[in-house]
């Protein structure tokens, strides 16, 4: 064979292949982009106790939110995540239940909940409810006859260790001030486990007349025509009952040895034979633990869940081993950036991510994330929003941070009201340790900030209560709320709608590949979003001066679709917290 023939057959080869790897690469994006409703959404939370109350007592209700559907259509939001309305002493604000089948009285009637769920289904807005089973209230039925007697049918619906055996084996929780998970019962003569408060027994999903019962109430729901669940603390359901000691390595992770119970996985796929595939229901897990274990409770072949938190992107810039104290010299954008990256990859193909910068368990974003001074919360807020509607993942926005609403941070430990905070304080001071360093900390971190009611308008109780609020309303409310944010065309409020409206047009901003630019640029979170032949460029300077960037791309070929500044001329240099969205 001549030379020339070798090379022809050569570039023919080449040639064949590229086309085949083209052709490989368009195949494997529809595969992974089987498009699915809740894939595409930005589901909007409402804590209802702080977000409208009707009738005067101080406390948001489901006549409140019924109030206020028109506005929340108004922000071209696709879903809403309530948090739990059902009866509830409310000692952890509704995530301990003593009724799963009724609505608190504090928030209103069956009948109520039945008007707003077809309130947001005539709107076209899809609604996830919040499923706590991992633990009930110690007021639930279940719990009030299980710790009368050994005998009673409902003692194996929770965890218990006989005296008789001597102490329990050590298991941590959360709310209790010795962070201690067994708590005595004198009338059984048995510990019974609680990973959160002792208000708060843990359900034994090793029995299945339980697991029933969970489904069961699961479908009470489904039949009203609920759409999803978000489930609180799944990852924690199963649990090891041999109560072996806990290992070495331990450390105090107690997600990464908790989060694995024998079964787990048994008791998610059961469940979703069960009631979330018959019922079409939409799931997002607070499925704590590495990449490799969410992956697990989301990989479509797995026929568990749909959606797992990042909780390794919002926990992070905390001093180690200390609870949410926040580390004095900031926290590393270039590092930040690295946790999505791997969190994005890990569900390019199977499997859906979340994209949130807060929620009730958290600050309020443009605190902790962005800068709350005067001269930056809108801007900062703005870029912010900009961040969670256009990642790949599902968006989960945060009543309230719509219009920017930034941390009350309490001075004074009597202002909060929240057990997380009151359990962490008496733990530091029973150390003997320092407390105004604590409560300095607190400003930052703590879930009070991000409950405070909402600020809808400028009259004495923000519009919120005629009465006296639950949680201190934020006193910046006379500028902050919703009234002069729909009065300014320019307010974090209008920024917020162009974004929903933008992400909604575009499925590259749904759909298509995220690709870090400038990876290592410590002020920038620079990326792309491809999908087909449509490329978004995104800019966000996270810092509160100007920022340059490399993106390597051709700016003058791009249109400038969004800016935080009104600029439309991309650039390479960004002002203080600048977002640009730029169309290729
Ligand atoms: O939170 C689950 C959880 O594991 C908490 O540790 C959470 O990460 C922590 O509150 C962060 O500060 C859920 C709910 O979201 C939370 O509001 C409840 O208090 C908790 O379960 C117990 O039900």
């Amino acid at each position: 064979m001549s030379y020339l023939r070798i090379g022809l057959l050569l570039l023919i080869a080449v040639w064949l292949l590229v086309s085949c790897k083209e052709k490989n690469t368009a195949t494997k994006q529809t595969a992974m982009q089987n498009k699915t409703w809740w894939k595409e959404a930005v589901v909007y939370q409402i804590y209802p106790r702080s977000f409208k109350d009707s009738d005067g007592d101080g406390i948001g209700d489901i006549k409140g939110i019924i109030s206020k559907l028109d506005y929340i259509q108004s922000l071209g939001i696709d879903a809403v995540w309530l948090n739990p309305i059902y009866e509830s002493p409310n000692k952890d604000n509704g995530y301990d239940i003593s009724d799963y089948r009724n609505v608190s009285k504090q928030f209103g009637s069956m009948n109520d909940f039945d008007t707003l769920l077809a309130g947001f289904h005539q709107r076209g807005i899809k609604v996830f409810m919040d499923l706590v089973v991992n633990h009930c209230s110690n007021e639930h039925p279940w719990f009030k006859e299980a710790s009368k007697s050994r005998n009673s049918p409902y003692y194996n619906y929770f965890h218990w260790w006989p005296a008789e055996k001597g102490e329990p084996p050590y298991r941590f929780s959360i709310f209790d001030e010795k962070g201690y998970g067994w708590e005595f019962n004198k009338a059984t003569n048995s510990y019974y486990l609680h990973y959160f408060g002792d208000f708060q027994p843990d359900l034994n999903w090793e029995n299945p007349k339980l697991r029933q019962e969970v489904y069961d109430i699961m479908k009470f729901w489904s039949k009203k025509g609920i759409d999803g669940f978000r489930m609180d603390a799944l990852a924690f359901i199963a649990k090891d009952t041999t109560w072996p000691a806990l290992p070495p390595e331990y450390n105090g992770v107690w997600v990464m040895y908790y989060a694995s119970g024998p079964h787990l996985h048994d008791y998610i796929q059961e469940m979703n034979k069960e009631v979330l595939t018959p019922y079409k229901l939409a799931t997002v897990a607070e499925a704590m633990g590495d990449v490799p274990r969410v992956k697990k409770f989301v990989d479509e072949d797995r026929n568990e869940l749909n959606m797992a938190y990042n909780f390794e992107a919002i926990d992070f810039g905390y001093l180690p081993n200390e609870y949410k104290m926040p580390d004095p010299q900031g926290w590393d954008l270039v590092k930040w950036k690295q946790i999505y990256k791997r969190w994005d990859s890990a569900f390019t193909e199977k499997g859906w991510g979340t994209v949130y910068l807060a929620n009730h368990d958290q600050p309020r974003m443009v605190t902790r994330w962005g800068n709350d001074a005067p001269e930056f919360r809108e801007l900062s807020s703005k870029m912010l929003s900009t961040f969670i509607l256009t990642m790949r993942g599902t968006a989960f926005y945060y009543f309230g941070d719509e219009i920017g609403m930034n941390n009350i941070k309490f001075d004074k430990v009597e202002d909060y009201n929240d057990v997380e905070l009151h359990t962490n304080y008496a733990q530091v001071k029973a150390k003997g340790g320092d407390l105004k360093r604590f409560l300095e900390g607190m400003k930052i971190s703590s879930r009070d900030n991000g409950r405070t009611p909402m600020q809808w308008d400028s009259t004495s109780g923000a519009g919120f209560t005629l009465g006296n609020p639950w949680l201190k309303i934020n006193p910046n409310y006379t500028t902050v709320n919703v009234a002069a944010a729909e009065a300014n065309q320019n307010s974090a409020l209008h920024y917020f709608r162009k974004l929903t409206t933008l992400r909604k047009a575009n499925e590259a901003l749904q759909y298509g590949a995220f690709t870090l630019v400038d990876a290592d640029n410590p002020d920038v979170f620079a990326y792309t979003r491809t999908l087909n032949n449509k490329t978004f460029l995104i800019l966000l300077n996270f810092k509160n001066k100007t920022a340059t960037l490399k993106t390597g791309m051709d700016l003058s070929k791009g249109k400038t679709l969004l800016n935080n500044y009104g600029s439309t001329n991309a650039s390479e240099t960004l002002q203080p917290y600048e977002a640009s969205v730029i169309e290729f």
